[in-house]
């Protein structure tokens, strides 16, 4: 045989662990109480991911350019550290940032399989591909579903694992959350493996502000999409031009939250529900939380979730850290 043809790529479904609530779950015990509330991951519909995804070319947004240019500034250093076999990626997206991990594992002649997590095939085999055409080396093996339904069914190698889970996400969890999420994460480990987190740090409230209300109004109509998840997946009549997009920093919390606030009262039918929702002007419902965290309460949360510290990097100006951690 002259030539080695890789096999195609093939996403394996992981089956849950755990249940987890439903979009009607979660818009009768959300939307009918006091507190409006939605989780954040209703936005990630197909136009909300592409709408996503302008938000992180937008100039106010630093975030994902921060994180992309430290993970290039330390992709030699965690490789070198963690030597992995296998790289497994919580929220792999269309694995952009990966790419810096991988040119430093070419120069190590470090040959790890990716196996990037996410919900929709599509877009792994399609970057899978596209990875797999610029790295001859590389082994995608994508896994599909839900990774807040349990991790249990991670197939993890003995050996060396490296785990990650980018973009500032685990902001998106409440405190509690979050720890219960990287508990999991750190059941699945063994005494070799390694967690990359990437987490947003508390700064100056004005940069956190414009981050979250570019002036071209992309993160504005990001928000406002979520009405039209409601309005297709819940027979809903959310009027879209009845709310306005608010975000803000909240210093009590350290936190960004986003809201929708209802503009005048609005009588909202559910029809998947067969029940009615009434706003009344100035009502909203909170879309979103993005908590930022300082040097400390980052460290702190890892050591909580059972982890010790390996090495935390920082961005210039700390504005963003990704921090290499082991099971403690
Ligand atoms: C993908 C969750 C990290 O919290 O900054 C961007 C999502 N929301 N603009 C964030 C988001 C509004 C983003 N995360």
């Amino acid at each position: 045989m002259d030539t080695y043809v890789k096999s195609e790529i093939i996403c394996r479904p992981v089956r849950p662990t755990k249940s987890v609530p439903s979009l009607t779950d979660d818009v009768t015990s959300g939307l009918f109480s006091a507190r409006k509330q939605l989780p954040a991951k209703y936005f990630y519909d197909d136009r909300g991911s592409e709408l996503f995804d302008r938000i992180c070319d937008e100039p106010e947004y630093y975030p994902t350019r921060t994180e992309d240019a430290l993970l290039k500034a330390s992709a030699h250093d965690i490789i070198a550290n963690a030597n992995p076999l296998q790289i497994i990626e919580f929220g792999s997206g269309m694995s952009r940032k990966i790419r810096h991990l991988f040119d430093a594992c070419s120069e190590i002649e470090c040959y790890p399989t990716y196996i990037p997590f996410d919900v929709c095939d599509d877009v792994m085999v399609k970057s899978g591909n596209e990875l797999a055409e610029k790295y001859k080396w590389l082994e995608v093996a994508p896994l599909s579903g839900d990774y807040t339904a349990g991790l249990g069914n991670i197939p993890v190698v003995s050996g060396r694992n490296l785990l990650m889970f980018l973009g500032g996400t685990i902001g998106n969890f409440t405190e509690s959350q979050g720890i219960d999420f990287l508990r999991e994460i750190r059941e699945l480990m063994g005494a070799d493996d390694q967690l990359l987190l990437g987490a947003d740090r508390v700064k100056a409230p004005e940069v956190l502000h414009a981050a979250y209300n570019d002036v071209a109004g992309i993160t504005a109509e990001f928000n406002l999409n979520l009405l039209d998840v409601l309005n297709r997946e819940m027979c809903a009549n959310f009027d879209r031009e009845n709310f306005s997009h608010y975000a803000f920093y909240n210093p009590d919390e350290n936190q960004i939250e986003m809201h929708l606030v209802c503009m005048c009262d609005e009588n909202v039918r559910i029809e998947a529900l067969g029940r009615s929702l009434l706003f009344k002007e100035g009502d909203g419902i909170r879309t979103e939380i993005s908590r930022k965290f300082t040097r400390e309460t980052l460290e702190n949360l890892l050591r909580r979730a059972g982890f010790e510290i390996e090495f935390h990097f920082e961005s210039s100006m700390q504005l963003f850290s990704l921090v290499l951690a082991r099971p403690a």
